[in-house]
């Protein structure tokens, strides 16, 4: 019988996905569930054949470069790769793989959720309860923005944008959008397609984000590009907080500019700028995205698929490099 492939296992995944991992592999897990400093994930690597990180693992160049000659592949537990040097793996003849298309809809789900708390400032009303602030009803007061009927601006019309303009159509959403290529008729729908960022922003009255964090991307949403969006948009993100411009942000909920801001990932996760905390309109989660037990099990199947087909010699179904 042949060896079985040794796996380092970076974070704690869910009973189903280490079930299989311990019957097909020779794994490494980390039941504390501890974020490994670069030097440990160097260190923990030592003769494994593959990795399976997490975006809180953060493979840079020089950590790639640093791993050791045993590691084959880098099977990512996600869908964004912007935590490893796809280049770097390249040069090392490592393979590097994502788990795409089974976390859509539940991303989509928490980019609705925060189109509907940030409008309705689900975040104000669910505090009044807990802090027993609650004094009477109003008819005047938490008084929210109506989503039905508005303007649904979609920068990224991937996987994730295409699945959230079919749920925001069940709220009579109207559906603009910028990505790089425009879609067929039959996958658009109806949604208008603007061919530059700058052209979509003014068409927002919501404004959901879904494009991978690149050094294109970066901070693409700055003082200025806010400052195109209608006076009292509200702006979501479930992609990545470094496609964000955290001060400009932060000034433009301040003003009055934006209505509020619905905010599933940050800049430096877990220790995100306070800002956002100490602001009543912004409807704030913890990169719970694809946190459904369905999704959280498809992403580890995803990535032992890539797996088994790199240790079997077959091409993997979602290699990046
Ligand atoms: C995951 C995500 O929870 O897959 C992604 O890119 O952002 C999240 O939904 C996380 O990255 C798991 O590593």
């Amino acid at each position: 019988m042949s060896k079985k492939a040794v796996v380092l296992v970076t974070r704690k995944l869910p009973d189903a996905v280490e079930a299989r991992l311990e019957r097909d592999y020779d794994a490494r897990f980390n039941s504390a569930d501890r974020v490994y400093t670069s030097d440990e994930l160097v260190e923990f690597s030592a003769g494994a054949d593959a990795i399976i990180p997490c975006h809180t693992e953060k493979l840079t160049a020089a950590v790639i470069e640093r791993l050791p000659d045993s590691v084959r592949a880098i099977c990512s537990f996600s869908v964004g790769f912007d935590h490893i040097d796809l280049d770097a793996a390249k040069a090392r003849g490592i393979i590097v793989t994502n788990t795409p298309d089974v976390l859509s809809d539940a991303t989509a789900e928490i980019a609705m959720l925060l189109i509907l708390g940030a409008a309705r400032r689900a975040h104000e009303g669910e505090q009044q309860i807990r802090t027993a602030t609650w004094s009477d009803w109003s008819a005047i007061g938490g008084l929210g923005i109506q989503v039905t009927g508005k303007r649904l601006g979609i920068l990224g019309m991937g996987r994730v944008g295409q699945i959230l303009a079919k749920r925001a159509r069940g709220f009579d959403m109207q559906i603009h959008y910028h990505n790089r290529s425009r879609l067929s008729p039959d996958i658009e729908a109806g949604a208008i397609y603007h061919g530059s960022v700058e052209q979509l922003l003014p068409q927002c009255d919501f404004l959901s984000l879904h494009c991978p964090a690149t050094p294109e991307t970066e901070r693409l949403m700055n003082a200025e590009r806010l400052g195109l969006l209608p006076d009292g948009a509200i702006l979501v993100n479930t992609a990545r907080g470094a496609i964000v411009d955290d001060d400009a942000l932060i000034e433009a909920l301040r003003s009055g500019k934006l209505f509020a801001a619905g905010l599933d990932v940050f800049n430096n996760e877990p220790d995100i700028d306070p800002r956002y905390k100490a602001l009543d309109n912004t409807f704030l989660l913890p990169h719970i995205g694809s946190a459904t037990r369905e999704t959280r099990d498809a992403m580890g199947f995803r990535a032992l698929d890539n797996l088994d087909a790199i240790t079997a010699g077959r091409e993997p179904p979602d290699r990046l490099a």
